[in-house]
């Protein structure tokens, strides 16, 4: 079949809007059509030319929602018709690590996905030969939600509530599962905790909100853009620290200071490698947690002094907020629907397709919050 798609040809060039080859699923595959999708800052690291596996020309976007249209052979978890929302980390509930049940990292089909293709091994997209080295054009991080159809494999999709609006809950795909999820599966923080958060964007405001709802005593926000501070404030920012007023070899002091010796828990939501330490030495000594979020350019390392982790401080890492796809996203859209979360106010911008090079744009101004395409 035909479907409409943007495509990064190249990095750092503007997606342009294509009609491409799509192949119908195979087995274990299912060919979703997106309804809705968010532009995440994951997908800008990538079409920068930032992401050591990045790959092109690709179909990028992680962030999307649709409706099942066809299933492969074998399938039995979901059928056309089914509302789902494609998942970067899927849960295939066989692996040694979904059986562990300690880790959301499913290794199922991590290989491939790494490499732009299907488990086959194969891409599904195509375009003109002339087009391309061969006529393949790459998946992106297993999902390519930014074509209005996209195959995808069973384990990659979350079926969902049919009354939930895709406009919405395509943020949960990525930006609000990991926000959320940071805090309520990876560092479980507790009520009264004091919870610092580096970064007020789509990833940042969701850790506010996901502190907010666990009963965080204060939450800082960190920022070098001030307009972040009134979305944050709705939220349940409690304080706000701008490194440019405070000075940006005082940040941890001025946190230090604001919470009696230091974090229980920080967070960070920028990929910026100084920051990221900024947001271990902030934690409070003896058993504060940085919990890092961002994702860093290729090549950058991060640093601290070993004294920092002998006393006590814990540096960790969270992919899609620890959150187990096809198990946990299906109850966050119910907490949606329910009102126990906010979605509309993140979703600052909303465009069709042949805009969506205008949502890159807004997030690199600091503009937006989220922009959701809607084909
Ligand atoms: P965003 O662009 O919406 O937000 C980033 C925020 O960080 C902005 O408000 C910006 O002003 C702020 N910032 C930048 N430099 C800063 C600095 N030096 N100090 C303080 N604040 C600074 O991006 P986003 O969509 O929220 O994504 C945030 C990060 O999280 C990105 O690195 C993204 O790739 C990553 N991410 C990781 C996961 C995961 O599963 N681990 C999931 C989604 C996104
Ligand atoms: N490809 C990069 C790593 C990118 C990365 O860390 N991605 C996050 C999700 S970001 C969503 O917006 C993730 O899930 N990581 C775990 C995984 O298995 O990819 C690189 O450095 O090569
Ligand atoms: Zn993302």
């Amino acid at each position: 079949m035909k479907t409409r798609a943007a495509v990064a040809w190249e990095a750092k060039k503007p997606l342009t809007i294509e009609t491409v080859d799509l192949d119908g699923p195979k087995a274990g595959e299912v060919l979703v059509e997106v309804i809705a999708t968010g532009v995440c800052h994951t997908d800008a690291y990538t079409l920068d030319g930032l992401d050591s596996e990045g790959l092109f020309p690709a179909i990028l976007g992680h962030e999307g929602a649709g409706i099942v249209r066809e299933v492969g052979a074998g399938v039995t978890s979901v059928k056309p018709g089914d509302h789902v929302i494609p998942l970067y980390t899927p849960e295939c509930r066989q692996c040694k690590t979904c059986l562990s049940q300690r880790s959301n990292l499913c290794t199922a089909i991590r290989g491939t996905q790494g490499k732009g293709v299907m488990p086959d091994g194969t891409s599904r997209f195509h375009c003109e030969p002339a087009r391309a080295q061969s006529n393949q054009i790459f998946h992106y991080m297993g999902c390519s939600t930014f074509s209005n159809f996209t195959v995808l494999p069973e384990i990659a999709v979350a079926k969902v509530r049919e009354d939930a609006p895709f406009d919405k809950i395509c943020y949960i795909g990525c930006g609000v599962t990991t926000g959320i999820g940071a805090v309520i599966y990876t560092a479980k923080v507790w009520p009264g905790a004091n919870v610092v958060v580096f970064g007020l964007g789509g990833i940042g405001l969701n850790v506010i909100q996901g502190a907010r709802m666990v009963g965080a005593d204060k939450i800082i926000g960190v920022d070098i853009n001030p307009a972040k501070q009134e979305m944050a404030k709705k939220f349940g920012m409690t304080h706000f620290v701008n490194p440019k007023d405070v000075g940006n070899d005082k940040v941890v002091q001025a946190i230090v200071d604001l919470t009696d010796g230091g974090a229980d828990f920080s967070f960070d939501a920028t990929g910026n490698v100084n920051v990221m330490r900024q947001a271990l030495e902030c934690c409070h000594r003896g058993w504060g947690q940085s919990i890092i979020i961002g994702v860093a350019e290729a090549g950058r390392e991060i640093a601290t002094r070993p004294f920092q982790l002998v006393t006590g401080r814990v540096w960790k890492g969270t992919a899609f907020g620890g959150a187990r796809g096809r198990t946990d996203v299906p109850k966050i859209v119910d907490w949606y629907m329910e009102k126990k979360i906010n979605i509309d106010d993140l979703i600052t911008h909303t465009m069709p397709l042949e805009k969506i090079n205008d949502a890159f744009d807004l997030m690199h101004e600091g503009k937006s919050i989220r922009s959701v395409v809607i084909f």
